[in-house]
């Protein structure tokens, strides 16, 4: 193979697994849940201390997480679905109901501002399927400029605290310490989307892990290497799993070739009512009582049924970072480099 013909090589498998006819083998797709890949997806044992702001953020004890690691691409994380139903119903309807409002930026904006998207999809009692189906993706902390690739203290707006929460309880699993949230894509994707090959370098902060939490259906996700001759691997990502990206995963080239039907819906599972007798303290929310009550709502399946509706046919995936240094506050404060 001359070197011209190993450039294509991640175009090559994305191609393959983006395919409808011939559809492609699942046989090499990694997957947590199968046993045909032992060497190349490894459970690794978490923190097991507890931190009581999980189940008030959708999330189950830090016991019963599943770690993995992929020896073929270090600092590639992904734990197994750590979200009760109710918690998956809960982010399900805040990156459809919340996240896209203004000031928050979508790509809709482009043709036409749109202050609440959710809402305007069913301003008349019904569904406006083309108006749905039209948001591939939203921003939110500091807004992701797709042109220039550089982030802007002029472009930022204020992060939202449950997601900041969450990524800190993830973080502190993870033993990351000084983490915070700081920029998020919310990509929407339908059955038959898909992301292209790129990498995430927009952030001062490389070091810092991403965060990359998926709801709804089901993704071959393909992460290669620093540059696009690297043959990628091919990953199987459900609903509710988080896959971390750290380390040299970080800058590595990854994509999302399909869009796969989920085997089970755990969005309708265990939609247990949360009680707030003790509250824990939290780092970033500061109305926890309207967390109570934003996920108990979502036990009522007649309220919930759009939102069902929805992800029946959508995945929706939640891209999180850190854009700073620990010392930065702003784009503008000087960088310390530790000597
Ligand atoms: O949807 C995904 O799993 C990946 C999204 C992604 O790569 C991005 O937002 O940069």
């Amino acid at each position: 193979m001359d070197q011209n013909e190993n450039d294509d090589n991640f175009m090559k498998i994305f191609k393959y697994y983006k395919s409808n006819k011939p559809k492609p083998s699942m046989e090499n797709v990694l997957s947590v849940e199968d046993k045909n890949h032992v060497e190349k997806v490894v459970p690794l044992i978490g923190n097991s201390l507890s931190d009581n702001r999980t189940e008030f953020l959708g999330l189950k004890n830090f016991q019963s997480w599943q770690l993995y690691s992929f020896p073929g691409h270090p600092g590639l994380f992904l734990i197994r679905n750590p979200f009760t139903g109710i918690g998956q119903r809960y982010w399900i309807r805040k990156c459809l109901e919340e996240y896209p409002r203004k000031p928050n930026i979508t790509n809709i904006d482009i043709e036409v501002v749109i202050d609440d998207w959710w809402r305007e999809c069913y301003i008349d009692g019904t569904c406006n399927r083309q108006l749905l189906k039209k948001l591939r993706w939203t921003t939110l902390g500091y807004h992701h400029n797709w042109d220039t690739k550089v982030y802007s203290d002029n472009n930022r707006t204020t992060f939202p605290e449950d997601l900041a929460e969450l990524s800190d309880v993830v973080a502190s699993y993870l033993e990351y310490s000084g983490y915070k949230a700081e920029a998020a894509i919310v990509n929407y994707y339908h059955m038959k989307s898909t992301l292209s090959a790129h990498t995430d370098h927009s952030e001062v902060n490389l070091q810092a892990p991403l965060f990359s939490f998926s709801f709804g259906q089901s993704a071959i996700f393909l992460l290669g290497g620093q540059e696009k001759s690297t043959v990628p691997s091919a990953i199987l990502v459900q609903s509710g799993d988080i896959l971390i990206m750290s380390q040299q995963a970080r800058v590595c080239y990854h994509a999302v070739p399909k869009i796969l039907p989920a085997k089970s819906s755990p969005w309708d599972y265990d939609s247990k009512v949360l009680i707030d007798n003790e509250m824990p303290t939290f780092k970033y929310i500061k109305s926890p009582k309207n967390l109570i009550s934003s996920l108990n709502c979502n036990t009522d399946d007649k309220i919930w049924s759009k939102y069902r509706d929805y992800v029946r046919e959508s995945r929706i995936n939640m891209n999180v970072r850190q854009v700073l240094n620990e010392n930065q506050t702003n784009l503008a404060d000087p960088v310390f480099i530790d000597k």
